[in-house]
């Protein structure tokens, strides 16, 4: 496997992998189809592709031990993972890989041919898993039960959800991310540690059994930006299931796109505009300015709404707010008060996000706009850093650097614009 970063992260992340998988396509596509394999090797017998398969590297917090899913009979035996799941990004990945084999032509393409044949029920089964078991309040929204399985781990987004998050004694912790991001504040707090922690206790109390889990875990909340994002998957898979003759599975993920797409439309809020979270323990919603607030840029799903967050996302309080270095969406808002240029989630900007939006745009044909966010990530990454993020105000790269995210979408950047 590629790992997430080498001292950071040292094995495979669910949304990491996808990413990385089509940089590496660019040199080698069997390789490609070598990393999605060892992440859809790992995928749970519910659907469910877990959050992080582990190597053997030590050097992890919380490692395969905390996580405690050894005994968990979803799982495959012969692999670790956790127990959570990140955004469905994976059928983006594979549809990508297929697109630039077939162009490849010969070996290249057949194997990825056969690769997606043989992806297309895992990706039905992970879709569906998504939309059965994470929707069981049936507002066509997908629930999460962890701040990471948002993949936006502290955004200001799940601060509510976290301050209700009882931690009745304190759980050890032996914290390595602090030892290896030198500036401490880039990263979560131990506060907010404890109630990952937590949370992960719940689930692991009931063997991360989805029947049991919706009573015991302290967090529920819909996640707009991943079931955005679960449309996309949705739309992908049902355009490789046409090229390889499913008719009968591409019916399907339509369905399912729709479905997703319209629990993204209701969480428009009347009054802001934005896309709101639904947190389903306090039952309310939630509606904090962030970049998951302009979701339907990513959903499509109607050309108003859908301009209005184009707009918002471009406009003076976000990508372009006149004390950005460069136009890009920051994760928050410059003008909103717990902006924190270099903190996590909570503003800096993040390139594989770009590339995330800069794909969904150029799909739906608002080329110029992918072009501007491309050129000006691939200048931001100019600095050879590859930063795991960068403050969105002097461009200084932040968290982990050699992250392999960050390099896989600068390779698919560089190759798109090389064919332009
Ligand atoms: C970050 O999350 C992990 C936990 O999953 C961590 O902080 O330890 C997030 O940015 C997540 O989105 C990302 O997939 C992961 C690896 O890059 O790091």
């Amino acid at each position: 496997m590629v790992t997430a970063a080498p001292k950071l992260y040292p094995h495979q992340w669910s949304w990491d992998a996808a990413l990385i998988s089509i940089g590496l396509a660019h040199m080698s596509i069997p390789r490609a189809l070598r990393e999605l394999e060892n992440l859809f090797r790992a995928q749970w017998s519910t659907g469910m592709i877990p959050h992080i398969v582990f190597s053997d590297v030590p050097g992890y917090f919380p490692g395969p031990d905390v996580w405690s899913t050894d005994t968990v009979p979803a799982k495959p035996h012969d692999v670790r993972t956790s127990g959570i799941c990140q955004p469905p990004v994976h059928a983006i990945a594979v549809a990508r890989i297929l697109d630039l084999a077939v162009a490849k032509g010969g070996e290249d393409r057949r194997l990825a041919e056969d690769f997606a044949r043989t992806s297309l029920d895992r990706l039905v089964a992970w879709h569906q898993w998504l939309m059965t078991v994470r929707d069981p309040s049936g507002l066509d929204l997908v629930e999460i039960h962890h701040g990471w399985e948002s993949g936006m781990d502290n955004s200001p987004r799940w601060d509510e959800a976290y301050a209700n998050v009882v931690v009745p004694e304190p759980i050890p912790m032996a914290r390595h991310d602090i030892k290896v991001v030198g500036n401490i504040e880039d990263r979560p707090t131990d506060r907010e540690y404890q109630r990952y922690l937590q949370l992960m206790r719940e689930m692991a109390s009931v063997n991360f059994d989805d029947a049991q889990i919706n009573d015991v875990v302290q967090f529920r909340i819909t996640d707009v930006f991943l079931t955005a994002v679960l449309a996309l998957a949705c739309d992908e898979t049902a355009r490789l299931a046409e090229l390889l003759g499913r008719e009968d599975v591409a019916d399907g993920q339509r369905a399912l796109a729709d479905r997703a797409r319209r629990g993204v439309l209701s969480c428009v809020s009347p009054d802001t505009g934005r896309c709101r979270d639904f947190d389903v323990r306090a039952g309310q919603w939630v509606d904090v300015p962030t970049i998951a607030s302009w979701s339907v840029l990513v959903s499509g799903g109607d050309d108003a709404v859908w301009a209005d967050h184009r707009a918002a996302l471009v406009g003076e309080h976000w990508a372009g707010h006149p004390s950005l270095r460069f136009p890009l969406p920051p994760t928050v808002s410059p003008d909103d008060p717990g902006f924190r240029p270099r903190t996590y989630w909570r503003g800096p900007t993040w390139p594989f996000l770009n590339w995330l939006l800069t794909w969904a745009l150029a799909r739906r044909g608002d080329r110029a706009l992918a072009a501007t966010w491309r050129d000006a990530t691939l200048e931001l990454l100019g600095d050879g850093a590859f930063g795991e993020y960068y403050d969105p105000q002097t461009g200084q790269p932040a968290g982990s650097h050699d992250q392999s995210w960050t390099a896989a979408v600068a390779i698919d950047w560089i190759a798109g614009r090389a064919q332009e």
